[in-house]
């Protein structure tokens, strides 16, 4: 069975319930519940966590390192700011999966920049909470491609 650990940074507790505008109206708890039926339809089993604290989001994915094939993140405002997060995606090696409700690249500069881009295998934003059912999409993939042919000459 697959396994996919999916990781919600700071703030993401209050989707749902502030700034609809931006962020919607769909709860992490909603978003939860879908990503969990979707992988259970897939045959996989999906783990959701949120963690408001930088250090409390490390923990969480070396302790996936035991656990889970693959991760699926929206690591919310450390995208842009956060060396350890993306130091922890490296060291656990385990294919990541970069997702954000919002299109980062048409809103400030300042979210332009993703420092876990580079250790991603690659990036969903802009769908709302479809951009992590995509991502889940994209985790059980890449999970699938690698049992099936190896691990890819280049990504991760
Ligand atoms: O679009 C995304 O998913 C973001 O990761 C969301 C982050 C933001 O800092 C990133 O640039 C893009 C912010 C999450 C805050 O979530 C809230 C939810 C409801 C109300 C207020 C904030």
């Amino acid at each position: 069975m697959i396994r996919i650990q999916v990781l919600h940074g700071p703030n993401l507790n209050l989707l749902g319930t502030r700034d609809p505008a931006v962020y919607g109206t769909t709860t992490l708890a909603e978003i939860d519940a879908e990503l969990v039926a979707r992988g259970a339809a897939r045959g996989a089993e999906v783990r959701c966590a949120q963690a408001n604290s930088e250090g409390a989001l490390v923990d969480l994915i070396q302790a996936a390192r035991d656990w889970a094939d693959a991760i699926v993140i929206n690591p919310a405002g450390y995208t842009h700011t956060s060396v350890a997060i993306r130091d922890a995606l490296d060291a656990v090696a385990l294919p990541a999966i970069e997702v954000h409700l919002s299109n980062i690249h048409a809103r400030e500069a300042f979210r332009h920049t993703s420092l876990v881009a580079p250790v991603c295998v690659g990036q969903i934003c802009g769908f709302g909470p479809q951009s992590y059912y995509l991502g889940l999409d994209a985790a059980l993939a890449r999970v699938e491609a690698t049992a099936r042919d190896g691990l890819p000459k280049k990504g991760r």
